[in-house]
């Protein structure tokens, strides 16, 4: 059977692909209830430190299968808190890392995806367009609220309006993406910056993780109590051990299976 997401395990990283490659990987039920799952097992599993999501063939994704939406017998706000919510809220609520890897087209709920990930990997050919008002729909699955924290109100309104295509380059400049890699060498270049990722400190990236989404929506004051509170938790953990010893030996740290050494 031909699934549509693919699962794959690699030196920590574990990288989902969405496969619906004929729709741009629009997306079903199938797939945002599986992505969904797929997530919440990604982030109970001890082998996995980093989280690629991707997409198979040219399309990253092109949002909700318009295709499944005419027979539907659920409204909008049904559909929406029962597929798209909890995927966004599952993603962004991850303790590891996820690293959306835009290979291509990006649009609407999709775009919300590609905006989703704590880190965004571009290949040069991506797309990303707020395609929702094309069919007179407003923007979900976050994009509301991650837009326009990145490029503000007025261009992420702009973009919104016109369903404007924004190019890897354009992205780069708007800050939706981190870095743009070649389409020849894109998923290779993708595994290697997520090894590299999953070489770095998983307890210490968890907790800058929370301090970070926590500041998105607090005070200054808020902010600096909460860094005190985890600053300790960091500091209690062997991974802050073994990054100044490896200071003191002049080595490379070696963060990897910290807990299986030590004992
Ligand atoms: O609960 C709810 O339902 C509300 C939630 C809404 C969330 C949303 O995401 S709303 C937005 C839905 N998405 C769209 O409106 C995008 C529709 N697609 C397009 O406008 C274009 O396909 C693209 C601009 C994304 C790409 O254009 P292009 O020219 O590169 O590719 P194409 O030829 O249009 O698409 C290739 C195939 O994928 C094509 O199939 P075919 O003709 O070869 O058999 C096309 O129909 C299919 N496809 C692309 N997007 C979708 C799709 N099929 C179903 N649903 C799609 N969204």
């Amino acid at each position: 059977m031909n699934s549509v997401l693919l699962v794959s395990d690699q030196n920590g990283v574990r990288t989902l692909t969405m496969n619906r490659p004929d729709k741009l990987n629009a997306a079903n039920d199938e797939l945002l209830l599986g992505l969904t799952q797929a997530l919440q097992d990604a982030e109970t599993d001890p082998s996995v430190r980093v989280i690629v999501l991707t997409g198979e063939g040219r399309g990253f994704c092109a949002g909700q299968d318009l295709g499944d939406v005419a027979g539907r017998d659920t409204t909008f706000t049904e559909h929406l808190n029962h597929t798209y919510n909890p995927l966004i809220r599952t993603l962004r609520g991850l303790s590891k890392p996820v690293i959306t890897a835009v290979n291509g087209i990006a649009a609407g709920a999709g775009a919300s995806l590609a905006l989703a990930g704590d880190i965004r990997l571009w290949s040069e050919s991506a797309k990303f367009i707020q395609i929702f008002s094309n069919i007179a729909l407003i923007p979900d699955s976050g994009s509301t609220w991650m837009l326009p924290r990145l490029v503000g109100y007025h261009r992420a309104f702009e973009l919104m309006a016109f369903a404007e295509r924004v190019d890897a380059e354009q992205a780069l400049a708007l800050g939706l993406c981190e870095h743009i890699f070649s389409d020849g060498s894109f998923r290779q270049d993708v595994q290697a910056y997520a090894e590299r990722l999953a070489q770095r400190p998983a307890h210490a990236l968890t907790l800058t993780k929370q301090a970070l989404n926590a500041a998105l929506t607090q005070s200054l004051s808020a902010s600096l109590d909460l860094e005190a509170e985890l600053q300790q938790q960091a500091g209690d953990h062997p991974e802050h051990r073994e990054g100044v010893s490896a200071f003191r030996e002049k080595r490379a740290a070696n963060f990897v299976n910290l807990e299986n050494r030590l004992v």
